[in-house]
């Protein structure tokens, strides 16, 4: 018995360091199970069960087209980015023109019929993955070189007619019509587009959630806020480059949000628009913690091996799924550690900003801290300098509404501000900073 006992308790063992050594986190509650359909309500995309805002946290292919998209559409690549990474959505990009692409394929070395069997193919395998994983799928007409969507719009049409029929009883598929017009391609034209393609999809799947590209290679939501479709369940595109798109892009979205249009980022990426040079994770940050703050999904580019900084995978990794950290990329690294803190944080609203910020010197080169109270907050951040910028700036993190700061320099001036966080899954929303105030150390 004692034997038996003893092998039970070393089976045990081995089970549970087991569990821990795969590192295996759960998107919480953000699988097709959890949400069912998605629609779109108000700016928001929608759990159509629960009425919760749904987030995509997702990553896309590369082209589909090539050797460096394809090879990654598999059950177990997909699973990988669940398991290990939180990733609740995946986009399959599809190129229309360039080599082997679905309109055109550019000297490629097949017929055009059998171009188009082999990447619808593609998806089906995509689409059955994301299914038997419980994850949501984008179909992406990706429109790139041909510019304006309506080069191909015949095209489009017997594509998404035909995709649309064979998914309309998926809850998990969404339809992206027109990745980034560009060139010229004006709001007005991409609506002439849009309302020819989606009465072709909806007529199979009348409540699908349909993305719409915007001019200038999506980055214009701004532009598209102020004639939006009249159709139900449909987003607006905005792509965005760390690297190269700032402040004044992030206040395009800014100014779409507060004009009423949905937003969905189905690419994005820490380099620069080229898809290639600096990656730049400081701004990247600033994106997703906007994009947070409203709810919107988001899809990194991409899914590859491809000798460019905005790959997720490390140049030349062979692996085609079960990806640790020395096969990621430094943007693979960023965004699969983000995602893994942001796991669970879907529909969390930011704290409010404090209030009542009062500061006092106490005997012994201390300082007391004191606020009010902020309904929603699971806690506070309190941040302190000898500067006003907060170079060098020392952060102290407290539950309740007061604290005390030791060791200060004295005949010092101090520069204090605090936020509101609130936890959600394995990481922090964070309120606005209040107001700095000052205070100069006597004592
Ligand atoms: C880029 C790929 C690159 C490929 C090129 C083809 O990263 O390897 O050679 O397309 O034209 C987009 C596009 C997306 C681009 C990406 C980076 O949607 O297709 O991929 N990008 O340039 N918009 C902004 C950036």
């Amino acid at each position: 018995m004692c034997k038996k006992l003893m092998r039970d308790i070393i089976i045990t063992c081995m089970l549970v360091i087991a569990i821990a050594m795969t590192g295996s986190i759960k998107a919480d509650a953000s699988g097709v199970s959890d949400y069912g359909a998605l629609k779109v309500s108000g700016t928001k995309l929608v759990s159509s069960k629960t009425g919760e805002n749904a987030v995509l946290r997702g990553v896309s292919t590369h082209g589909i087209n090539w050797d460096v998209g394809y090879p990654y559409i598999s059950r177990e690549a997909f699973s990988t980015l669940k398991d290990n990474y939180g990733v609740n959505a995946v986009r399959l990009a599809m190129y229309t023109t360039e080599y082997y692409g679905y309109c055109d394929k550019a000297g490629a070395g097949e017929s055009q019929d059998t171009v188009r069997k082999t990447l619808k193919d593609r998806i089906d395998t995509g689409v059955k993955a994301a299914t038997e994983l419980d994850m949501y799928v984008i179909i992406d007409w990706h429109v790139l070189n041909d510019q304006n969507p309506n080069k191909y719009k015949k095209e489009a049409k017997a594509f998404f007619k035909e995709m649309s029929s064979k998914y309309s009883s998926n809850d998990n598929v969404l339809y992206e019509i027109c990745n980034e017009p560009n060139g010229g391609t004006s709001w007005s034209d991409i609506t002439k587009y849009a309302k020819e393609v989606i009465p072709v999809i909806r007529k199979n799947d009348p409540d699908a959630v349909i993305i719409v590209g915007t001019p200038t290679w999506s980055q214009d939501v701004d532009v598209a806020a102020e004639n939006p479709l009249s159709f139900d369940n449909v987003m607006y595109t905005l792509h965005f480059y760390a690297a190269t798109h700032k402040d004044s892009y992030r206040d395009k979205l800014k100014t779409a949000i507060s004009k009423g249009l949905p937003v969905m980022v189905t690419e994005y990426g820490l380099s620069e628009a080229s898809g290639a040079g600096n990656i730049d994770t400081g701004e990247a940050n600033k994106w997703l913690n906007l994009l947070d703050e409203n709810g919107i999904s988001y899809f990194a580019w991409s899914l590859s091996n491809k000798d460019e900084s905005s790959a997720l995978l490390k140049s030349g990794t062979s692996k085609k799924s079960g990806w640790g950290s020395s096969d990621l990329s430094k943007a693979g690294k960023w965004v699969f550690s983000q995602y893994k803190k942001r796991n669970g944080m879907a529909s969390v609203p930011a704290p409010a900003k404090v209030t009542g910020l009062k500061l006092k010197n106490a005997k012994s080169r201390k300082m007391v801290i004191k606020w009010n109270a902020s309904l929603d907050a699971g806690g506070y951040q309190v941040a302190y300098a000898t500067n006003k910028k907060f170079k060098k700036a020392k952060k102290k993190t407290v539950t309740n509404t007061t604290c005390t700061l030791k060791k200060l320099k004295k005949k010092k001036t101090y520069y204090v501000k605090l936020r509101a966080y609130k936890k959600a899954g394995t990481g922090k929303v964070f309120g606005k900073y209040c107001a700095v105030k000052k205070i100069k150390i006597k004592k």
